[in-house]
């Protein structure tokens, strides 16, 4: 595929007035027939071709305005529909016929048909795979759509915007149409077909309009979709509340299917979900899964008005409507939840995902500004950098002026398709404040890291900062400008009180946020009676990496007394990943390894404080990831030190809290009935963090054991299966274990996909022959998206010494998987060899192995886009 870009974007030539689809659904040979309206736009050459999208069709029909098309007037190439010859100003029909076949479409993408059911996914450049169209979200139209089945097989038939009847058609088949009065880009079609049961309800609109609800699941499984419609109504409510945004048609309906590429699809009226985030009950799903189906519920909801009724101009724009969205969703859930554990959990995934993606070949600006595969954009950074962007923009104009512009946003730009100039203007024009500064975090890649040493002097009362921020080169961005960072701070004092702020000098400052605006800034601050603490980055209010040195005394005292306690967990999360790293070189080196009491005393005064809540208590005590400790380090790393060190830091903080540990998991059994509410989920991550513990000191595997067989839901289960698997992975205990849960849950194949992703992330270098041989087990399905992330991807992912073992032979592993996965679904290979995002991070042997790895695919004769687009990117130097 060729490069686009952003500066060639021009508009159509031609504007789509109308759509009218008719499908007559076949498993192997599907008709659609597709009529279009359109006219000449104003101004545009008379001469002017109509060019549309189109990819892997058979067209058997082509009509201007329904007489056939002379041969000469048009032209068929690879993805491209030309036809010439049109009228100059009168608008005109084309009607096309084109012929699908659903049932071999493995690529998932356009129409397709898996389990009996016909669905379609048009995200990002689906629906070309449908008919010729102008396939592009800043064409907007409305659409009507006719679908023709088979009664028996596919009594259901649904599509966007409202039902407008059906009828028999007396041949075993039936017809239903429906139609969208909401203009929309072409990639909200959604058409579902097939048998599948409903759960039903309603909610009123705060204007008193009547929805309609429904979400259609396999039959049998309709009791496991309560949680999800509960989910929708909450979620439906929230949007009116926080940002006044109402439902604009009479029905919302969801599809949950088992064969997905990601984890939903906001389609205007008919969201498409893969199941594994609809379906849930205690029995089957872990409190993270219930908490997964709520958050994502609400962000494909909350797209109707940030993404559907308010679109992207251009697929540069996907951060418009993507990290907006995933910020509604995140404040949605804050509100659900506990802000301050909903943070800590945000800004974790955070570091882990996009830092890392930030920090190597594949980086790029929120914004980008070029794409080969725009499937390859749908990054954590435009997703979750974006959202912090956002963010960014609430804390910079406070609460009242950001809704002031989130309401001129949709006030101005309804029913458009817009781009992120639009939206950021709207805060200007809200606020009266110049935002171009601030706007270059849309267009700068890199992480920035902000430097900060602090001075005191007694005898003036000052305490004197001096900032430093650089932003690092990424690949195509060599220099930087310096960022517009708002940094929210206190000051601690011995006492664990917080100075006032009345007096500074060197930097704007609102509340408790300091602007940071230069590449150095001095900051002094006066009246500060004693030697203070500065605490910074406050419920992260920037996504930046920060260096200050600071002892292990200071990071305690904000650990203790800070009144923000995202900022108590992140204190206590750099005391550990300080000691780790030391940790780690001490292990490379041949050194013993020594823990910090400052961690181990910070860690068990948290877990033991029951003045906090038990979410946060777990949180802290779930000290940083392998991959954390890497990222860290940066550079050179070894994976097997990592975990080594990792492990005898677990063992340390285990033998020093085991009272502590013992008694929590005493006192938090659960008595009564499950609740997937926060408050219960709390105390059943609490409990499984000290059961961790105690299970990291165990010599044998008697009480990990124990807690399988005692567990009553799939939170405690699954937990104490990765105990036992993780900590004593051949012992016959675990083995037991395993063999119990894949006999008790063989039919349901979201919970195997746990027992998938429990073995895969088995550590050290004897996982992979466990994985080729669970590859080969009767429940694995490699044309299944879900069963390959599970086991493939979790693996790449999530198993550091697994994965990266020193003889490279689980790179060469991925490699053949990803060949394999390419000619079937070129997405779902790509999207996990991102995996091996991190490779020039590790030391040079493995470094070595993992670009023979990735050579092997780059050398491969035939190569997918999308998997061309990342390892070319990943190769770069
Ligand atoms: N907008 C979809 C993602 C589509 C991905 C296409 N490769 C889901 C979401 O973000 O809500
Ligand atoms: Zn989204």
């Amino acid at each position: 595929g060729q490069i686009i870009h952003l500066e060639d974007y021009r508009p159509t030539d031609f504007v789509l007035e109308r759509v009218d689809l008719t499908f007559e659904l076949d498993p192997k040979e599907t008709k659609v027939e597709a009529r279009l309206i359109f006219h000449r736009r104003e101004g545009v050459d008379s001469a002017a071709p109509l060019v549309l999208d189109g990819d892997e069709l058979t067209m058997t029909g082509l009509l201007l305005d329904q007489e056939e098309l002379a041969t000469t007037l048009y032209d068929v190439a690879e993805d491209t529909l030309t036809i010439r010859g049109l009228p100059e100003t009168a608008p005109f029909e084309i009607t096309i016929t084109t012929l699908l076949s659903p049932e071999t479409n493995t690529q998932l993408m356009g129409l397709y048909r898996t389990n009996g059911v016909y669905s379609t996914q048009c995200e990002a450049e689906g629906f070309r795979r449908i008919t010729y169209f102008p396939d592009r979200p800043d064409v907007l139209a409305v659409y009507t759509v006719n679908i023709i089945a088979d009664k028996a097989s596919s009594p259901l038939l649904l599509s966007n915007g409202n039902y407008l009847g059906g009828a028999d058609m007396g041949d075993g088949r039936h017809f239903a149409a429906w139609f969208d009065p909401h203009p929309k880009p072409s990639y909200l079609f959604a058409l579902v077909a097939g048998d599948l049961g409903v759960v039903e309800d309603t909610f009123t609109t705060m204007s008193g309009r009547d929805v309609a609800l429904k979400i259609y699941v396999e039959h049998g499984k309709e009791p496991r979709a309560s949680y999800a419609m509960d989910a929708l109504k909450r979620s439906m409510k929230w949007d009116e509340e926080a940002f006044g945004r109402e439902y604009d048609l009479d029905i919302f309906m969801i599809v949950a299917v088992s064969d997905f590429n990601m984890g939903a699809m906001e389609n205007k009226g008919l969201n498409i979900f893969n199941d594994k985030y609809v379906l849930a009950d205690p029995e089957t799903a872990t409190d993270a899964d219930y908490a997964n189906i709520e958050a994502i519920i609400a962000h494909e909801y909350f797209h109707n008005w940030t993404g559907n009724r308010i679109t992207c101009r251009d697929w540069f724009q996907l951060c418009l409507k993507e990290g907006l969205t995933v910020y509604r969703d995140h404040e949605f859930s804050a509100d659900m939840r506990s802000r301050a554990v909903k943070r800590i959990a945000e800004v974790r995934h955070l570091k882990s995902e996009q830092f890392p993606e930030d920090a190597g070949p594949l980086a790029h600006p929120v914004r980008p500004t070029k794409y080969r595969e725009i499937n390859n954009f749908y990054t954590t950074t435009v997703y979750e950098k974006g959202s912090e962007v956002t963010r960014m923009i609430a804390t910079i104009l406070g609460r009242d002026l950001f809704k002031k512009g989130m309401d001129l946003y949709f006030d101005r730009h309804d029913g458009q398709a817009v781009t992120i100039e639009d939206f950021v203007a709207c805060f200007e024009a809200a606020s009266g404040r110049d935002l171009r500064q601030f706007a270059l975090w849309y267009h700068q890649a890199g992480t920035p890291l902000v430097t900060a040493s602090g001075a005191y002097d007694a005898t003036k009362q000052t305490f004197t900062l001096s900032l430093e921020q650089t932003v690092p080169p990424t690949p195509g961005q060599s220099a930087k400008e310096a960022m517009h960072i708002p940094l929210k701070m206190g000051l601690l004092l011995e006492d664990g009180s917080e100075a006032a702020l009345a007096a500074v000098s060197g930097a704007d400052m609102t509340d408790d946020v300091l602007h940071l605006t230069e590449r150095n800034q001095t900051v002094v601050f006066s009246g500060i009676p004693s030697r203070p603490v500065p605490s910074f980055n406050r419920s992260f209010s920037a996504p930046i990496n920060l260096h200050i040195e600071q002892n292990a005394d200071d990071l305690a005292l904000i650990a203790h007394h800070e009144s923000d306690l995202f900022a108590r967990w992140q204190a206590l999360n750099a005391i550990a990943l300080g000691n780790l790293v030391e940790a780690t070189a001490n292990v490379r080196a041949g050194k013993p390894v020594t823990s910090d009491k400052a961690l181990i005393d910070g860690l068990i005064r948290a877990a033991a404080d029951n003045s906090l809540e038990p979410a946060f208590r777990s949180q802290a005590l779930a000290l940083p990831s392998e991959s954390d400790i890497a990222r860290e380090i940066g550079t050179n790393n070894d994976p097997d030190a990592i975990h080594a060190a990792r492990q005898q830091i677990l063992t340390a903080v285990a033998a020093a809290g085991r009272d502590t540990f013992l008694k929590l998991s005493d006192e938090l059994v659960s008595s009564g009935g499950f609740s997937p509410d926060a408050a219960s989920a709390g105390r059943r991550a609490l409990r499984n963090s000290a059961l961790t513990y105690l299970v990291q000191a165990d010599e044998g595997p008697e009480r990990a054991a124990k807690a399988f067989a005692a567990a009553n839901n799939m939170t405690d289960l699954s937990h104490a299966l990765a105990l036992l698997a993780h900590r004593f992975p051949d012992s016959a205990e675990a083995t037991d274990a395993l063999a119990t849960f894949r006999k008790r849950f063989a039919d349901n194949a979201l919970v195997i996909d746990k027992w998938f992703a429990v073995q895969a992330t088995i550590p050290g270098a004897g996982t992979l022959d466990r994985i080729k041989a669970l590859m080969n087990e009767p429940l694995f399905n490699g044309n299944n998206p879900n069963r390959v992330r599970s086991l493939v991807g979790t693996y790449a992912f999530a198993n550091p010494t697994g994965f990266n073992r020193a003889d490279g032979e689980g790179y060469r592993f991925l490699a053949r998987q990803i060949l394999d996965i390419d000619p079937r679904n070129p997405q779902l290979a790509a999207r996990i060899l991102t995996s091996m995002r991190s490779w020039r991070s590790l030391e040079d042997k493995r470094a070595g192995h993992a670009r023979k790895a990735l050579k092997e695919i780059a050398g491969a004769s035939k190569l997918s886009a999308d998997v061309g687009d990342i390892v070319e990117r990943m190769l770069k130097a």
